[in-house]
């Protein structure tokens, strides 16, 4: 196949697009259909939609990913759902929500992720690829974004949450834990000294914010652990926790993991939210 290059003229089209309305998927699928690479066609995305949104943050956009939790009110609107603020932290900042999720929603996402699971991965150290580590001894798969009703219902909930835009979020990632199964503390951004960290950062920029939403209540074990502040957060389906850092570095005090399960089965599904579009 002939070299594919991202031309002005290329650029200038993805974004008349989307001032026409069409969404990133859209555009994406359009490139597609008309014969471009697929690699190509998401780095041009997410160049010339990240430049753009770099310019003009979208209407009400906040500086960083952040629920209006300026009432004090104990519940959230979240649009189609209120959302229960269980625990607030302001540094770092940690919110526990209840209910994100009805029961049927947990229950709906769990059986379609479960016949997609493999043994999860982590981003290589050496490359902008993934590999199998021993710290992290879950199976996974990613949903595509807006890949159904469900999902784009619960990504449109997150976005109105946590006010920030729907396509500045990763799919979601389905992880399931067996009992002795973790994920041992680590930090969500990329690490910035990582030879591959350049070439991930193209597709949305660093990641700045992450939910993890509980898909069932495990019998026992599995927090959600915060070694560097000593915070453990029990798994119980529907609740989500979400967490932001605005720069890649410790001093965020980020640092978790998803400590053994003891008994039962352990599911969530993680939304990482990037500095721009991800496409
Ligand atoms: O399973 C958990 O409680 C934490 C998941 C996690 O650390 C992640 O997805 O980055």
């Amino acid at each position: 196949m002939s070299q594919q290059v991202i031309t002005p003229e290329l650029s200038e089209w993805i974004s008349e697009q989307t001032r026409a309305g069409h969404t990133s998927e859209a555009v994406l699928a359009a490139m597609l259909s008309s014969g471009w690479d697929e690699r190509v066609a998401r780095d041009a995305l997410s160049r010339t939609l990240g430049q753009t949104a770099a310019l003009t943050p979208p209407p009400g956009a906040t500086s960083m990913p952040e629920p209006d939790l300026s009432r004090f009110t104990p519940v959230v609107n979240a649009g189609d759902r209120d959302v229960k603020v269980l625990m607030v932290l302001r540094q770092p900042r940690v919110v526990l929500f209840g209910g994100l999720l009805s029961d049927e929603e947990c229950d709906e996402m769990i059986a379609m992720a479960g016949k997609r699971l493999a043994r999860s991965e982590t981003v290589a150290t050496g490359t902008d690829g993934s590999e199998v580590n021993a710290a992290r001894t879950s199976d996974g798969m990613f949903f595509e974004r807006s890949e159904n009703d469900l999902i784009r219902r619960v990504e449109a909930r997150i976005s109105t949450l946590v006010r920030w835009p729907l396509d500045y979020g990763e799919g979601l990632q389905v992880l399931r834990y067996r009992p002795g199964a973790e994920y041992q503390p680590h930090y969500d951004y990329f690490e910035p000294s990582h030879v591959g960290t350049p070439n991930i950062l193209k597709r949305g920029g660093q990641r700045v914010g992450t939910l993890v939403l509980y898909l069932n209540t495990p019998t026992e074990g599995g927090s959600t652990i915060f070694p560097d502040i000593g915070l453990d957060i029990a798994p119980v389906k529907g609740n989500a926790l979400f967490f932001s850092y605005d720069r890649p570095h410790p001093s965020t005090q980020t640092l978790h993991g998803g400590s053994p399960v003891v008994q039962g089965e352990k599911w969530v599904a993680t939304k990482w939210l990037r500095q721009g579009v991800f496409v």
